[in-house]
């Protein structure tokens, strides 16, 4: 899209879009899937939680934060060698990429974050790319990061701004987005994307698909999360989201954002095979492998073989 053209993109057009009747919607993402990528082939990410639970942040959905009592227990900053044992697994199961998560607000500069880099160095000398989600970041880190190797970092937006206030209070929208500013500045892949099934509504979902897509670069990867409700945190008796909105949110990003990665990330473990072939169809290119996410759990490995099996899906090789 030229910039004149994205400048252009009405939140409107996103709702007409959202708005299709689904069928028709599944079809046209299809089509701009197979357009830009070959539709056989599913990125293949692994997360790791190199820090774990004691969150300072209110984020509504999330059982990591300090203050609500969930069955996370908090652990230290991981040591670098662990790490690259988890790195070496990933790889041996057929991941390309492996992601980093922490649960700061934002990253100190400190012998910790010091150790970070020392993974991310570790995991490119291993020869899987490199992702990191750690907070929010200064310029600076974001080069320091850039300097170690790192191939993207993961900063979501979550939901709409207007709905943002609702999940979460011990931030703001503006903070992340000035995070992804300085990762983009840095040269380092952006990916961002969102939650669905936290209570917000249709016009909060079709705003978050908006703004991803009218960020001065659109994000190389776009993670679409179903709400995993943990129980203890405030949205522990949220109902399971509808599989309908995923596809929907999925096919409206896939359209909107032909070259980047759709992901289909946190949620799997509730879903059929049928309901994810569903999301692939519509262009999610691209999943959370292994059987934990960061302290949820995820399908098994051999589960999610088995599908790519069925469904005629192989890994996607690494991009270096
Ligand atoms: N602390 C860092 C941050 O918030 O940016 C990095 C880790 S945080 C766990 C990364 C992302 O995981 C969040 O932005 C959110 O989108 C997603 N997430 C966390 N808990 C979730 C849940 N229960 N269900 C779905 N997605 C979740
Ligand atoms: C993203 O969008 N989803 C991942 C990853 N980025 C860091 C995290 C999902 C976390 C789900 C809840 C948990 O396992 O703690
Ligand atoms: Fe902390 Fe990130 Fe969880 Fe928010 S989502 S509570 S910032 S770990």
């Amino acid at each position: 899209m030229t910039a004149t053209l994205k400048s252009a993109l009405a939140v409107s057009d996103v709702a007409e879009l959202y708005r299709t009747p689904i069928l028709d919607l599944v079809y046209r993402a299809a089509t701009v899937h197979r357009t830009y990528h070959d539709p056989s082939r599913v990125q293949v990410c692994v997360l790791l939680s190199v820090k774990t639970g004691g969150c300072p942040e209110d984020c509504g959905y999330c059982p990591q934060a300090a203050r609500y009592h969930t069955s996370v227990e908090a652990e230290g900053l991981m040591d670098v060698e662990s790490v690259l044992a988890a790195a070496r697994a990933a790889k041996a199961d057929g991941a390309t990429r492996f992601c980093m998560g922490a649960a700061w607000r934002e990253v100190r500069d400190s012998p910790q974050f010091d150790r970070v880099l020392a993974m991310v160095r570790g995991v490119k000398d291993i020869g899987l790319e490199a992702c990191c989600t750690l907070g929010m970041l200064t310029e600076d880190q974001a080069r320091r990061l850039k300097e170690a190797g790192l191939d993207a970092y993961n900063h979501n937006l979550d939901t709409s701004e207007a709905f943002y206030g609702e999940i979460i209070s011990t931030r703001r929208y503006d903070d992340r987005l000035r995070t992804i500013g300085h990762v983009r500045e840095a040269g380092i892949s952006v990916c961002c994307g969102g939650i669905v099934g936290m209570g917000e509504t249709e016009e909060d979902r079709i705003a978050l698909l908006h703004t991803l897509a009218t960020l001065p670069e659109p994000p190389e990867s776009v993670p679409i999360n179903a709400l995993v409700a943990v129980e203890g945190t405030p949205l522990g008796s949220r109902p399971r989201v509808e599989i309908w909105d995923m596809v929907r949110t999925i096919a409206t990003a896939r359209i909107l954002m032909p070259r980047s990665m759709v992901r289909l990330s946190a949620g799997r473990i509730q879903m059929s095979e049928t309901d994810q072939a569903f999301c692939f169809l519509a262009g999610a290119n691209s999943i959370f492998a292994g059987d934990k996410l960061l302290t949820t759990p995820n399908p098994e490995v051999d589960r999610d073989e088995q599908m790519f099996e069925r469904l005629g899906l192989k890994p996607m090789a690494a991009r270096g």
